[in-house]
């Protein structure tokens, strides 16, 4: 079916979970909605306070340009404005136009009948931006130990921090992190140069179907997961990368303060060794 007859079936009215009718209409190609409208303010109200914080740093250097939480000495409490509380400002706007934006998916989920699997995995991306600058400084009783807005300043922050438990890569939910990362592009590099190899064939010779794909990795592994079944493992590789992240970081500081090497004491203590 032709792109405009599927858009003229579809593009109905409907499916919004907030302002009914009000803001449900199109701006050229784009859905607007209520949350389109929260997320422009939003993106547009954080974006200033970005560059208006930019200028106030006395460095137009893009890789030093830094926006720093408050002072662990203002607690969970408001900081003025030079002092963090531009941050905590900037953090609400990032805050809020993620989740507009999820919120947005999910009423054109809504509109085409599809489910939420796009808004799903985006919230998992969300959750864990705001476990770094949420969740985890509420546990540890301070905004300051949210990460700065900044280039540079946010890789020193991550170094900071992974030192400060000795060796970060001790972490069992970091290890499990990173490993669910290498899986993810392990399984998309599968896929792409499958996808490639099957469709997009030397001049001359015919494309091929997934028939030829299942039969690969049949003759390669004795295994195919099926065209369906890779997507669904690479959703649930990418999105476990995702929760794991959030974990690592959320349970150093609220719920482990030593070096992480020290966690697998537990193994050298098991009585089996007695
Ligand atoms: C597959 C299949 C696809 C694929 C790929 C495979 C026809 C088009 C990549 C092979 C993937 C397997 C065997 C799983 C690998 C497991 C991990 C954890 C990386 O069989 O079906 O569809 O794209």
């Amino acid at each position: 079916m032709a792109m405009l007859n599927f858009e003229r079936k579809y593009r109905v009215r409907g499916g919004t979970l907030l302002g009914g009718d009000l803001f449900d209409f199109w701006v050229g190609p784009f859905y607007v909605g209520f949350f389109g409208v929260t997320t422009a303010f939003f993106s547009l109200v954080g974006i200033l306070l970005i560059v208006w914080g930019a200028s106030q740093g006395g460095t137009w250097n893009l890789w030093q340009i830094n926006i720093a939480p408050p002072d662990l000495k203002y607690g969970l409490g408001m900081a003025p404005l030079m002092e963090g509380g531009l941050w905590q400002l900037i953090t609400v706007c990032a805050t809020g136009s993620f989740v507009s934006w999820a919120l947005r998916e999910v009423e054109i989920c809504r509109k085409l009948g599809m489910g939420y699997h796009v808004p799903f995995a985006f919230a998992v991306a969300i959750l864990a931006y705001v476990t770094l600058v949420v969740i985890r400084p509420l546990l540890m009783g301070a905004w300051g130990h949210g990460f700065p807005y900044g280039i540079i300043s946010h890789l020193d922050w991550v170094s900071n921090t992974g030192y400060q438990y000795l060796h970060f890569h001790y972490n069992p939910a970091h290890m499990l992190a990173v490993s669910f990362f290498f899986a993810t592009t392990f399984a998309l590099s599968l896929h792409g140069a499958l996808i490639l190899s099957a469709t997009n064939p030397a001049p001359g010779e015919v494309v091929k179907t997934a028939e030829h794909e299942n039969t690969f990795f049949r003759d390669a592994i004795g295994y195919s997961i099926g065209t369906l079944g890779i997507h669904r493992l690479g959703l649930f590789l990418a999105l476990s990368a995702g929760f794991w992240s959030a974990v690592c970081i959320v349970i150093s500081g609220p719920f482990w303060t030593r070096g992480w090497p020290e966690w697998w004491s537990w193994w050298l203590n098991l009585p089996v060794w007695k």
